[in-house]
């Protein structure tokens, strides 16, 4: 058995990255069935007369659904002025990726063809939450940064159709083999030009073009009064508040976290889209277990 990490996926078709060189294996049949490959994943390969198959999957340090990835370090969140950004998308996925160890990183691309405010606003919102990079795919503004986030690492992105994640790898990589596509006219949608994972080797560290997406559920077991600690602009109020660990800051008094929102410590944009992901939580949980 030789070991190796799984650089793209097509059906049961994989793409198998080891010390003999880049092989073509497929999924034994239990594996299969448990349709529990994905990329990023290291596995072990057997040559199987002709072709290889994939015999063991090694342990996972982390994985995510959307995207559908295994063992990365970091997430690159990306966001552009068209299509317009879903910022309660955004914040899910800083969750998600938070719950899984993961540094999520936002990128607001296509800074060439965006309003200044549009970047000012969206940075001043996300300044005490997580890393923002401006760039574009376009102009290579901020390339060195995105660099200095993935060396030694291996990264993914994440975000819409359509936000520029093949451009930017593109970008990354000096070449032109990620395919890219427009924007519907009508709808001012993407068209899901990426339609697998893949993962591309760039000075040293690993980055993954994924598929764009625009829903995302947290776990559904997911205790609403967990999500504050994914908020981490939140941190220094908390224990403020009257009611200490035990406040949500929604609705007690003396809530430390609200009176900060107030002043414009905390963003009202973030914590209001923080209610809406608490009431939903909330909302789910006593309809499961009331
Ligand atoms: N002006 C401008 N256009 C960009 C930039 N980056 C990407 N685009 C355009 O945006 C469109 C979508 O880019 P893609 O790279 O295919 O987007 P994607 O996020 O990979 O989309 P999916 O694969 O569908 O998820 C293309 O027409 C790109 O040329 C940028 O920085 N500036
Ligand atoms: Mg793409
Ligand atoms: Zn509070």
């Amino acid at each position: 058995m030789i070991d190796g990490l799984v650089i793209k996926g097509v059906a049961s078709r994989y793409k198998v990255d080891t010390a003999d060189g880049i092989v073509t294996s497929y999924a034994r049949g239990k594996l299969k069935i448990d349709g529990e490959i994905r990329v990023g994943d290291k596995v072990g390969v057997e040559k199987q007369g002709k072709d290889f198959v994939i015999a063991k999957v090694y342990e996972r340090k982390n994985a995510l659904i959307r995207p559908y990835v295994a063992n990365v370090d970091v997430c690159f969140i990306v966001i552009a002025p068209v299509p317009a950004p879903d910022f309660m998308l955004v914040d899910k996925i800083i969750v998600n990726a938070r719950m899984n160890g993961i540094e999520p990183v936002l990128l607001i691309n296509k800074t060439d063809i965006a309003d200044e405010s549009f970047v000012k606003c969206t940075e001043s919102d996300y300044r005490d939450v997580l890393d923002v990079i401006a760039t574009s795919a376009k102009t290579k503004l901020n390339k060195d940064k995105i660099f200095e986030k993935t060396k030694g690492k291996t990264a993914c992105l994440a975000g819409q159709s359509a936000v520029g994640k093949s451009s930017l790898l593109n970008m990354l990589t000096g070449t032109e083999s990620q395919e890219t596509g427009g924007l519907s006219k009508k709808t001012e949608r993407g068209k899901h030009t990426t339609r697998q994972s893949e993962i591309l080797v760039v000075s040293g560290a690993r980055i993954i073009d994924t598929c764009g997406f625009s829903m995302l559920e947290l776990p559904e077991n997911f205790r609403p009064q967990e999500l504050v600690y994914f908020y981490d602009e939140f941190a220094p109020y908390a224990g403020k508040c009257r009611f200490r660990t035990g406040c949500t800051h929604i609705k007690e008094p003396d809530c430390a976290v609200k009176d900060a929102v107030e002043s414009g410590k905390i963003s009202k944009n973030r914590y209001e889209r923080y209610c809406v992901l608490y009431n939903e939580l909330n909302e789910k949980w006593r309809k499961r277990y009331e």
